[in-house]
């Protein structure tokens, strides 16, 4: 009897904390992991930001929009090679996130761009970024700014910083 309470116990604990999970995940439909920025020289008034986007839903969604406080404006690009030379351009519909999969915007492929810097983006802060989706709706997330040198590969030593997930859908909190 004693150990069937303990079971009993233990059951009516999971089924609270199961609702408990999928009202937090539901809440985040598109999660944003490894967000990151390069830094930038003094003078130059364009940046990019890369990160990883996952879609939790049985339904594609896509990142329409980007702004942030530190740019005039950001814009959703890709890079492609047109005859030899590598160009980017805006995504006119926005940037298509798969149902149930992921996409990786990283140096030389998709990015957002951040143009008209206030100020150079220094390597050890953050910058935010409110990032809009179709479906989704608002995320705010904060961006580490790594070195001007930085690849995704050095982002191993980041570890800590993957805990800075977005709060879920319109939250604007801000760090
Ligand atoms: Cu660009």
């Amino acid at each position: 009897m004693r150990t069937f309470s303990k079971f009993a116990f233990a059951a009516l604990l999971i089924g609270f904390a199961v609702p408990a999970l999928a009202q937090g995940t539901g809440d985040a439909p598109i999660t944003v992991e490894q967000p990151w920025a390069r830094a930038t020289p003094a003078g130059v008034t364009t940046g990019a930001v890369y990160m990883t986007l996952a879609n939790k839903t049985d339904t594609a969604d896509r990142l329409t929009a980007a702004s942030s406080d530190v740019a005039g404006k950001a814009q959703v690009h890709e890079m492609a090679v047109v005859n030899g030379i590598m160009q980017m351009r805006e995504l006119p519909d926005g940037l298509a996130i798969p149902a149930g999969g992921s996409i990786t915007l990283k140096p030389g492929g998709y990015h957002v761009m951040l143009i008209g810097l206030k100020k150079p983006l220094i390597a050890g802060q953050t910058l935010p970024l409110m990032l809009s989706f179709a479906k989704a709706g608002n995320i705010s997330i904060t961006v580490p700014i790594q070195a001007v040198g930085a690849t995704q590969g050095s982002m191993s030593g980041m570890g800590g910083m993957q805990d800075k997930k977005p709060g879920g859908v319109g939250n604007t909190e801000m760090k």
